[in-house]
């Protein structure tokens, strides 16, 4: 991969009673994930869409454990950690957070929703029990925010793809610069969901530089999918709008490193 920027969009799911923003709908009309011209493939996204249907009525109704049963059956369905996660957990609470924006629900409701999904995920899959076989030093990092939710998702998709993360949690830019430095990170990612702890890339690549350390930085959440130009402006490597493109983009770091 030449330009390690991906830009697929995570695809909206809206309630019938809400009119879904117009560039929401843009963006389900461009996704392909799900083509629908295999008759196995329409019966699969139906599957996703329906879990998103009932994740959402159970997480509005702080209903764990239907929340639990859902993401439960869809993985005993067959489908993959990567498609629960971008076609389920994902737009869920995206959904809430434009409902949020829009005034149909609290902040409370937001937090509420968010902590269950955390919950549920931490329960079906609990921290540390993927196997990991591929070992090179990928660190990721929640630098200076509190939005764990995708760290957490990119973390277990990357541990399920096969890959050894060390996971440094929330952290301050100069604190993270240390740790890669003291560890010997060879692929560092990075989630931020508010602008002011994206802008503080720009810290952590700074530091890197300065340490005469240069290595991939590949950022992520929501402030970059927002400004497509962010990531470049924070002196980032690389950006990804998912916990799949977090997978494809340490891929091709890791095979451009081994045929340099
Ligand atoms: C849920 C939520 C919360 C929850 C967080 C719960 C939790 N434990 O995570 C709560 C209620 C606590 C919360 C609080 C706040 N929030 Co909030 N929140 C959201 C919301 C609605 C959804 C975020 C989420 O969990 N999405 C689901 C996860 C799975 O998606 P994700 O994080 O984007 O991750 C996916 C991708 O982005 C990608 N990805 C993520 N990281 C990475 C990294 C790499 C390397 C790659 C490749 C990919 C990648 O893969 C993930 C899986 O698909 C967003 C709206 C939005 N559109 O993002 C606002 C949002 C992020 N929040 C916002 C704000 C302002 C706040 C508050 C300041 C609100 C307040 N007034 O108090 C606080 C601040 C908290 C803090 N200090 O960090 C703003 C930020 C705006 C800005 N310009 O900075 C947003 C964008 C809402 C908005 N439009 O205004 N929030």
């Amino acid at each position: 991969m030449s330009a390690a920027v991906l830009s697929s969009t995570t695809p909206g799911f809206y309630p019938p009673q809400y009119s879904p923003p117009i560039h929401k709908d843009q963006d389900m009309q461009q996704r392909q994930d799900f083509p629908t011209s295999n008759p196995h493939d329409a019966a699969a996204a139906e599957g996703l869409a329906s879990a998103r249907r009932l994740f959402y009525a159970a997480l509005l109704r702080l209903d764990r454990s239907a929340a639990l049963d859902v993401l439960s059956q869809a993985l005993a369905a067959g489908h993959g950690l990567p498609a629960i996660t971008e076609g389920c957990i994902a737009p869920t609470l995206e959904t809430i957070g434009s409902e949020w924006e829009m005034g149909h629900l609290a902040l409370s409701q937001v937090f509420m929703t968010s902590r269950i999904a955390e919950d549920t995920i931490d329960r079906l899959f609990p921290p540390g029990d993927a196997s990991a076989s591929i070992q090179p030093r990928i660190a990721l990092a929640l630098l200076e925010d509190y939005h764990a939710l995708g760290k957490r998702l990119v973390a277990l998709n990357l541990k399920a793809a096969g890959y050894s993360i060390l996971d440094y949690g929330h952290v301050q830019a100069q604190e993270l610069v240390e740790k890669i430095l003291a560890d010997g990170v060879e692929v560092l990612l990075i989630s931020t969901l508010m602008l002011r702890s994206a802008l503080q890339v720009r810290r952590v690549c700074d530091g890197l530089i300065q340490a005469g350390r240069h290595i991939p930085v590949i950022v992520g959440g929501a402030p970059f999918r927002f400004d497509p130009d962010l990531w470049r402006e924070v002196g980032a490597t690389a950006t990804g709008a998912s916990a799949s493109d977090a997978i494809r983009l340490v891929q091709a770091f890791l095979e451009q490193r081994r045929d340099a």
